[in-house]
């Protein structure tokens, strides 16, 4: 990951990397009071192209809204900002980051007389879970970490505060070996991963928790609902107790950084035959073909910069 180097977009202006700064005191640094995007923007043979950017905006609407945040600036012009962020740093492909926060003004809980700054940034970010992920797929733990219950911290907000849950759980993962998380919540169903959505495949059939069940309603979740409709593979929502993980034949996760990656054991219990499934390898080439140009993109999901 190259971190350190161009322009951030910063209230409506670029400013150097070093100079994107915050006050101490900003009410976001207390007490989380940030929403935040994130998309790839992918190399073609047409040129770069950002994913999703007005898709991720509206998303960045709403969980600004879920939090009373007004931002400063219309969806339209975000999405010209985020094109032109990935423009001036002249990334051919990148990860790109637009937030906004609660900044400097006063202490104390409430933030509503505290300014609302967004800014954007964009950087390389290589593979999620690891080069050979994608491929061999990932390890995963069922964590001791549950999701916040409901009426709690909403998940639909992909709100800053929501990561002290997402890192309990990574941080265990990792420290114990696995390479990601799974979360499930305070009734023991499955949710998530710490930053991605989960798949299960077993008998042909692909499931997935419902957006009631405390997740992120994921972007790359949705292209994996429209793929698989446009593969004809059937896939529904259910809640799923944790053990159907284990029976499982083949477990996918999705999500902007982490892409479609397979996760082939959960708990040091191999799923299906320990090795990315064939549902899982379909809808990976589907999406990378996607994303790279290469498939055409019937959905319009890339925006060239
Ligand atoms: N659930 C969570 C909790 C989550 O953070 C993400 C994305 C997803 C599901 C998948 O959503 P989508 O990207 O729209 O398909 N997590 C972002 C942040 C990761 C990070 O480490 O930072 C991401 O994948 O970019």
């Amino acid at each position: 990951m190259t971190l350190g180097q161009g322009k951030i977009w910063y209230d409506g202006k670029f400013v150097d990397w070093n100079n994107a700064t915050t006050h101490v005191l900003s009410h976001v640094i207390h007490y989380g009071s940030s929403v935040f995007e994130s998309m790839r923007c992918y190399k073609t043979k047409k040129g770069s192209a950002i994913f999703r950017v007005a898709d991720h905006v509206d998303r960045l609407f709403d969980s600004a809204k879920i939090y009373r945040m007004p931002l400063p600036f219309s969806p339209d012009e975000l999405c010209q900002a985020i094109l032109e962020t990935v423009r001036v740093n002249k990334l051919e492909e990148c990860y790109v980051r637009p937030f906004a926060f609660r900044g400097y003004g006063n202490m104390g809980v409430n933030p509503l007389s505290n300014p609302v700054h967004v800014a954007i940034a964009a950087w390389d970010w290589g593979k999620y879970l690891g080069d050979e992920a994608l491929e061999k797929g990932a390890s995963a733990k069922v964590s001791s970490w549950n999701k916040s219950a409901p009426n709690t911290i909403p998940s639909l907000a992909k709100a800053g505060g929501n990561y002290l849950n997402a890192q309990l759980a990574k941080m265990e993962a990792v420290q114990e070996g696995f390479d990601e998380a799974i979360v499930l919540d305070v009734f023991g169903y499955v949710c998530e991963g710490s930053a991605e959505n989960i798949f299960i495949v077993r008998n042909g059939v692909i499931f997935t928790p419902p957006t009631s069940a405390s997740i992120l309603a994921g972007m790359t979740r949705h292209c994996v609902f429209v793929i698989a409709k446009d593969l004809s593979i059937r896939i529904e929502q259910h809640l799923l107790p944790r053990e159907a993980l284990y029976i499982a034949d083949e477990i996918f996760f999705s999500g902007t950084a982490a892409e479609i990656t397979p996760v082939t054991a959960v708990d040091k219990i191999p799923i299906g035959d320990g090795k990315r499934g064939p549902i899982t390898t379909q809808i990976q080439k589907h999406f990378f073909g996607i994303v790279q140009g290469e498939i055409e993109d019937t959905h319009a999901w890339l925006t060239y910069i």
